[in-house]
């Protein structure tokens, strides 16, 4: 039988991409979906869901459109507010952003669990291996003693201690049935998509239509501004967060042709 290797890549680490090439960061996202693959992170499935994602990054022109900054803000808030948030963590999201998922996690004093469609003890511990590198202190999920009803796959299991018992949650990357399971355990759900019209977008009290690559660092960054707000301003920030308007604003920008930079 003919062995096949695969073709060495023309980039082996990602400080060799040229950072004026104008395709910087989807060569940037390609590359960390790649090594998160050779890692073992990372399913080969999810370079179907990196190319999904960067066909609508393309179109919103690779940047944070200002309904995504507003939702990034709300996001933020609405993380503040929080009695029990949790980010959850897949292949993808452990690839592309395992520092900013530690940074937004202590800014906002939220738990980090890993949930995963693929779901394998070996991958379980690497990506908590690789978190850990990236300076994570807890990370939940492995125990998966508790289950998210009327969910049959895999992404049911979860912790009882953190997405389980979580008032808020952060899922992002994920076109599937989890959220709206989840949104119907009562949780509040904040989803980064690139594209609007995923599953998971749709049910979200808060989309966030963005390159998660931009929409982590971002809504940190809107925490740690928001830090010393009290819970009135807070809520209010919330509030007057309007998701059908921040998904129509995407698909509107999606749809227009509207290639800012191009
Ligand atoms: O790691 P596992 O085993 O849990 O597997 C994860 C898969 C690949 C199964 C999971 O990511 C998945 O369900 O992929 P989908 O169904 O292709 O959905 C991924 C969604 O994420 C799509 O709607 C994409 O638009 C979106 N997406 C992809 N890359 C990005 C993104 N959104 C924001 N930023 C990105 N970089």
């Amino acid at each position: 039988m003919t062995e096949y290797e695969s073709v060495p890549s023309a980039v082996d680490d990602e400080t060799e991409i040229p950072t004026d090439h104008p395709r910087y960061q989807d060569l940037l996202t390609r590359h960390r979906i790649e090594a998160g693959v050779e890692k073992g992170i990372t399913h080969l499935q999810g370079m179907h869901a990196e190319g999904r994602g960067s066909a609508f990054d393309y179109l919103l022109g690779e940047e944070t459109i200002p309904s995504a900054d507003d939702a990034e803000r709300a996001a933020a808030a609405q993380l503040l507010l929080a009695d029990h948030p949790v980010i959850s963590v897949n292949g993808n999201v452990a690839a592309l952003v395992p520092g900013e998922v530690v940074d937004l996690a202590s800014t906002v004093n939220a738990a980090i669990e890993i949930n995963l469609f693929n779901r394998t003890p070996e991958r379980m511990e690497r990506i908590a291996d690789h978190l850990r590198d990236h300076g994570a202190e807890d990370v939940l999920g492995l125990d998966a003693d508790a289950r998210i009803p009327e969910l049959d796959h895999e992404r049911s299991k979860v912790d009882a201690e953190g997405i389980y018992e979580a008032d808020v949650v952060v899922v992002p990357l994920e076109d599937g049935d989890r959220a709206e399971a989840l949104s119907e355990m009562g949780k509040t759900e904040i989803v980064v998509d690139l594209n609007p019209l995923s599953r998971s977008p749709q049910v979200a009290a808060i989309p966030i239509v963005d390159n998660i690559i931009r929409a982590f660092p971002n809504t940190t960054e809107h925490a740690r501004a928001l830090a010393d707000a009290d819970d009135a301003t807070l809520r209010e920030i919330v509030d007057s967060f309007d998701r059908a308007e921040a998904l129509a604003a995407a698909e509107d920008r999606i749809r227009s042709g509207d290639l800012a930079g191009e």
